[in-house]
């Protein structure tokens, strides 16, 4: 269910900004690490709506050549969390090594453009980022985040994220040029619970050709008339079940397509929101969030959505072949 925290602009005056919103609910220095990891998604929403990007280059308005945007993305979040000073260790997707940022109280995992693949064809991209205490990014699992998120960068641009000892996950919507609180982001909504409700996001389908599980899993939302909402961006693919309050997205693997998501950098962190916002999440056998992560590139077939969805998925597909 979404409740909306105030209908109409979401510059109304009574909207708090992530400053006081923080202020309010968190500890100073994991204020500072989430601090760093918006106003990196906000320089990376306005560089992906004005550098002119096909797949993998960008481009000035003088034709030269920019750096792709996803290693543009990857180099603004390693300078913001070195700037916030809370941060020890950094890792990212594009680059998966644990890096020391000199700062101390805080470790970050984040792929910093999800679905770079397709952002030529102008579908929604993302950033997801999940904040650890401490100076290491293995040997951990999800269930000690701190804090994660997902940054949508579609029409507009959103960020819904969660905090520990805070319930729910809270999305915050960058305002731009047309509202008095340009450049801010502004509290929209508050996300508390994934219920019944027939949406399906089918990730990997050619797994069905050699998991009977999951084959019989896809057939069944055909059969009982699932409205199929996909993309191909994991990121709006699954914001969309939080908005929605419904649904479910299944990424599941078998023995001829291996399981495509990384733990550290995208499974760990979107499963935490998505249980802070009263959904459920699924590697086969169990929350995301008990898997550890060995290595910074392990990766895990995954189910999120309502607990009935994501109990039909251990049911049918469970983890017969999953290698995490
Ligand atoms: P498939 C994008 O490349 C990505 O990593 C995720 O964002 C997305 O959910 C998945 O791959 C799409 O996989 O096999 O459905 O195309």
């Amino acid at each position: 269910r979404m409740q909306a925290d105030m209908p109409g602009l979401a510059s109304a005056p009574g909207q708090p900004t992530i400053e006081s919103w923080l202020l309010d609910n968190s500890e100073k220095k994991l204020s500072k690490a989430v601090l760093g990891l918006f106003s990196a998604c906000k320089e990376i929403a306005y560089k992906i709506r004005t550098a002119s990007c096909d797949k993998m280059a960008c481009f000035n308005e003088f034709g030269d050549e920019q750096l792709a945007i996803d290693i543009l993305a990857n180099n603004v979040l390693f300078q913001n969390l070195k700037d916030s000073g809370v941060v020890a260790t950094a890792s990212s997707e594009e680059t998966p090594t644990e890096d020391p940022m000199g700062g101390e109280g805080y470790s970050v995992a984040f792929d910093p453009l999800d679905g770079s693949s397709i952002i030529d064809t102008n579908f929604a991209v993302g950033t997801i980022f999940g904040v650890w205490p401490g100076s290491r990014l293995t040997g951990i699992t999800g269930r000690e985040l701190a804090a994660s998120g997902i940054a949508v960068y579609g029409p507009r641009t959103t960020i819904t994220f969660a905090i520990d000892g805070v319930e729910g996950a809270h999305e915050f919507l960058l305002v731009d040029d047309f509202t008095a609180r340009h450049g801010q982001w502004i509290k929209t909504n508050t996300f508390t619970s994934i219920g019944e409700g027939k949406l399906y996001a089918p990730g990997n389908l050619r797994a069905t050709n050699d998991n009977p599980g999951y084959d019989a899993l896809h057939k069944y939302w055909l059969q009982n008339k699932y409205q199929l909402r996909y993309t191909g961006g994991m990121v709006p693919d699954v914001n969309q079940i939080m908005v929605k309050g419904k649904g479910v997205f299944v990424n599941p693997e078998s023995p001829s397509a291996k399981a495509k998501l990384r733990l550290l950098y995208e499974v760990a962190p979107i499963g935490y929101v998505i249980e802070k916002a009263g959904g459920a999440s699924s590697y086969g056998a169990g929350s995301v969030l008990d898997l550890k992560v060995y290595k910074t590139e392990d990766r895990t077939q995954v189910a999120y959505g309502s607990k009935d969805e994501v109990k039909r998925f251990e049911e049918m597909v469970g983890t017969k072949f999953a290698t995490a």
